[in-house]
């Protein structure tokens, strides 16, 4: 649903107006306080341009994708198109794309878990209707696969002991295109309490925290919870990755021993 078919080589790509943003990227399937995010500084063409060229045609929902391994991605289009730094990336932290991260392009969504934004070994970009349905969205996962907001505790980790005294607790929060405001920690189940925040680098990217924990002897329970850029409180209530990404608040039991 292009008015204008085009086809682009990698030296096409590099000679259109670059942009550089840092961008949080999480997985569906990360679980409450898990792994599967992380934040690179990416380096691409917004889509926005690339889609503009080609002419979108009216009815055009849903940008899919496709890549060398068969993956096929779906994206809204009115998400693309929102202002959001969207990219065809071509570099990942100030280097060609490594290929386990989708060289030689990938496309990169701020706002949406992976599965349906951020397309490895790119090859097409197609407009068309929600009527395609791509892989995930086949298998049941949500068809906009908006990202939800996630906090986790680094340090001190589960089960670990600590010294009486002032102990460091740590952590990370996100929320991608909404941003974070604040995050909190309660303490077996006390007030909460704010913790100190990193710079914001912008609402697509995820903030460090800590706070300064006068750790007394015992076990202790920790709980940590975002808020985000709208002043929406990270919910409590426990889903699975399925279809939709989990939620929940994390938590930690530290034992404090002399
Ligand atoms: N071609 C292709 N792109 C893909 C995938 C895939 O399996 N094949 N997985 C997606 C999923 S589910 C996620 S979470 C991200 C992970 O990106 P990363 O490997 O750079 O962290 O890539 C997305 N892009
Ligand atoms: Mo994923």
């Amino acid at each position: 649903m292009t008015a204008r078919p085009m086809q682009l080589s990698f030296a096409d790509v590099l000679a259109m107006p670059l942009i550089e943003r840092y961008v949080t990227l999480s997985c569906v399937s990360n679980d409450v306080g898990g792994p599967y995010v992380g934040t690179a500084r990416w380096l691409g063409v917004p889509l926005s341009a690339l889609l503009r060229k080609a002419g979108i045609r009216s009815g055009a929902q849903q940008l899919l994708s496709s890549s060398i391994d068969g993956m096929t991605i779906g994206t809204p289009t009115e998400i693309v198109m929102d202002g959001r730094d969207a990219l065809l990336a071509i570099a990942m932290n100030g280097e060609p794309l490594p290929v386990e991260h989708g060289f030689p392009a990938r496309l990169i969504v701020p706002g949406l878990f992976g599965y349906a934004s951020a397309t490895k070994w790119i090859t097409d970009l197609e407009l068309t209707t929600f009527d395609t349905r791509p892989y995930w969205v086949q298998r049941g996962y949500d068809r906009t696969g908006m990202a939800r907001t996630g906090s986790r505790i680094d340090l001190p980790r589960p089960f670990e002991r600590v010294r009486p005294g002032v102990v460091t607790v740590a952590g990370i929060a996100y929320a991608q295109h909404r941003g974070i405001s604040a995050v909190q920690l309660r303490f077996d189940g006390g007030p909460w309490q704010e913790t100190e925040l990193t710079t914001s680098v912008g609402l697509d990217t995820w903030r460090q925290w800590r706070y300064p924990w006068q750790a007394a002897t015992g076990a202790h329970r920790i709980e940590v919870r975002a808020v985000d850029g709208r002043g929406a409180i990270q919910p409590e209530a426990r889903t699975p990755v399925f279809p939709s990404g989990a939620t929940g608040w994390e938590s930690v039991v530290v034992t404090v021993t002399t």
